[in-house]
């Protein structure tokens, strides 16, 4: 550059750019590999915004050895003449100046991407060199930078005789900048690409890659956002339930909207919604229009063609199973909000693209009536599905309510609400049930009383063990649930006591109850909540009541006869029926004198074997296991 060149205007420019240089992260949005690849989108957008005005249906982008990259498009070409005001050409203030009053001069275009807007110069700024080629009046012209924006050299024409137009630019970010990587990604730049090409029909864009192996592939949609639609669903593996795709497009007040829609066997929704061709992946006011049209069209065509039982209605959950839509917007002026500014927030947007999606699809369903029974169909599926799934649990509930109001009547249960102290006990027969009921420390000790035979729970089918009136009433007393559903933080009670008598019945039952819980209340069992009440044998009186002792087996009720002498009159209790409320609390119940053994499983396989043992329909080895383990009296035999 000559002395002469640096007059106010030139000053000016660089003191912009710098500012860029200086904090690159406020332009660009980081100096990572991210805001790397925003270098290059910003002018692939460009090019992208010229073809959207219908002058350009070619880009190529291609990465170059020194790591640079060039985009070119057969657009109008960059206009070269010089500004009025600025005295200079059009390209240089482009590239020059910071937020050139939108894209090339405001009006230029209805609408533009860019994924920040930044415009052109900003890629200048953090480059180490820049080059711009222009044909344009059949010339070819040049304009050269190098050092974040400095001019090498002013426009001028180095080709003539040009014959067709379009502009091609080529950067190499600075490295000064990007410390992290200045190394451009080949799929990031693909997957883009593919993208902007779906979404701008009869655009051809090619990538190349001149690192390594050269490599090229080009991205062409004839059918645009109609292809985008055929691509994701191929994508991902599930099949359509109708051949054609919905489409429609419409615009209303300066808004275009464009949408492709197909429904899919899959249970996932894939929407994809962009605005001047940027994803706006939180959506915004343009989804949430379209879906309330979605929703509202469905039904009425579902109604108008009796495709619905009479209360049937369709719920926008309903249309997200097995939806793939692409909707593409052009707005005039988007305003972006949210966590990535991903999500559009134009008011406007959301009744024009609700009215214009109404319009789009009732025309389309009228056009198209298989398409619009068998998406219909499909939404309908969903539906009903929702509605079984809801009945489903009204009627668990339900169950669940007669369950505990059934419970109610033979369950006394206890006044405080701890948990960690509540104890439950299942106790043998409706007498002893109604002593233990009165004798209770009601605070924390509920009763629940076992009436009929416990069932079999070792070779019983689930369902028999289920329908069985004294094993429900013991699962909805615990509280947990039962089998896989099991919940031990649900339960009720830190312990649940089996109280029967100490007799071969007694022993029977607490059997069969250990054995539900061991099958279907394993972890009652292992975090040793399942305790066995032991109720005295014989009660040993002196002095007509005034010294009464227990024991709970024949050594103790030596000792005691051995103390008191034998003028003490001996009780034995047959059942714990024959104790009173009184010595039922004091001998059993009381947690100061009782005498309570917590089950514990050593060995889960011993416990199976003998578990099989006692449960098996040979009754040999149950005798023999019964014998050798269960001391009896003389009465029981
Ligand atoms: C404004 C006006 C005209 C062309 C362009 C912008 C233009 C910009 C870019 C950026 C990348 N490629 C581009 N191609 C064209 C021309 C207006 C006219 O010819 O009348």
């Amino acid at each position: 550059m000559t002395a002469k060149q640096y007059n106010a205007e030139s000053i000016q420019v660089l003191e912009g750019l710098e500012a860029v240089r200086k904090r690159p992260g406020m332009y660009i949005g980081s100096t990572g590999s991210r805001g790397l690849h925003h270098l290059a989108f910003e002018i692939i957008d460009n090019a992208i915004d010229e073809a959207g005005a219908g002058f350009c249906d070619q880009i190529a982008v291609t990465i170059n050895i020194d790591g640079s990259i060039t985009i070119v498009d057969n657009g109008r070409g960059i206009p070269v003449d010089i500004h009025s005001v600025k005295k200079i050409a059009a390209v240089r203030l482009a590239f020059e100046t910071l937020h050139a009053g939108g894209k090339f001069g405001g009006e230029t275009y209805k609408t533009s991407g860019g994924l920040h807007g930044v415009g052109a110069s900003v890629v200048n700024a953090l480059s180490v060199y820049l080059t711009v080629d222009i044909k344009r009046n059949g010339k070819l012209y040049r304009v050269e930078y190098v050092n974040g924006g400095q001019l090498k050299s002013d426009l001028h024409v180095i080709g003539k005789k040009m014959t067709g137009t379009g502009t091609s630019v080529v950067f190499k970010p600075d490295p000064l900048i990007f410390k992290e990587t200045t190394v451009f990604k080949y799929d990031s730049l693909r997957s883009r690409l593919m993208e902007l090409s779906f979404l701008n029909n009869g655009l051809t864009i090619l990538l190349t890659d001149l690192r390594g192996e050269t490599k090229t592939e080009t991205f062409t949609s004839k059918n645009g956002i109609i292809g985008f639609v055929d691509h994701l669903i191929k994508l991902s593996n599930v099949s359509p339930v109708h051949k054609k795709p919905i489409y429609f497009q419409g615009e209303k007040e300066d808004v275009v909207v464009e949408c492709a829609i197909q429904y899919n066997d899959g249970d996932d929704e894939s929407l994809h919604s962009y605005v001047n061709n940027i994803p706006t992946d939180e959506g915004g006011t343009h989804e949430s229009g379209f879906r309330t049209a979605l929703t509202k069209v469905f039904n009425n065509y579902g109604r108008k063609n009796n495709l619905f039982k009479k209360d049937e209605n369709l719920i926008g959950d309903d249309l997200k199973d097995g939806l793939t839509c692409v909707l593409s917007l052009k707005v005039k002026d988007p305003q972006f909000e949210g966590q990535t500014k991903t999500k559009l927030s134009n008011m406007e947007v959301e009744g024009i693209v609700q009215s214009l999606t109404n319009e789009g699809i009732s025309q389309f369903f009228e056009q198209n009536t298989s398409v619009a029974k068998d998406v219909i169909h499909r939404t309908l599926t969903t539906c009903l599905i929702r509605l079984a799934a809801k009945k489903a649990k009204e009627l668990k509930k339900k169950a669940r309510d007669a369950e505990v109001k059934a419970l109610s009547g033979k369950l006394a249960a206890c006044s405080g609400k701890d948990k960690t102290r509540n104890e439950l006990f299942l106790v043998e027969g409706d007498s002893a049930g109604g002593s233990a009921k009165m004798g209770r420390d009601r605070r924390f000790q509920a009763i629940l009383p076992l009436r009929g035979k416990v069932i079999n729970t070792y070779r019983a089918k689930i369902d028999k063990v289920l329908g069985n009136e004294e094993i429900r009433s013991i699962i909805t007393a615990v509280g947990s649930g039962v089998g896989k559903e099991f919940d031990l933080e649900k339960g009720n009670y830190a312990r649940v006591c089996i109280m029967t008598d100490a007799d071969i019945d007694g022993a029977h039952i607490r059997c069969l109850l250990l054995t539900f819980f061991y099958r279907y209340m394993k972890p009652l069992i292992l975090s040793g909540r399942v305790y066995i009440a032991q109720s005295p044998l014989y009660k040993v009186e002196k002095e007509r009541g005034k010294i009464i002792r227990y024991a709970f087996n024949d050594p103790e009720l030596k000792k005691e006869l051995k103390e008191l002498g034998k003028t003490a009159k001996i009780s034995r209790y047959k059942g714990l029926g024959e104790m009173n409320p009184e010595q039922l609390w004091e001998t059993t119940l009381n947690p100061a004198n009782r005498r309570m053994i917590q089950v514990t499983i050593d060995d889960t396989l011993e416990a199976e074997r003998k578990l099989s043992i006692l449960m098996s329909e040979q009754v040999e080895p149950r005798r023999d296991f019964l014998m050798e383990n269960i001391v009896f009296t003389d009465d029981d035999m």
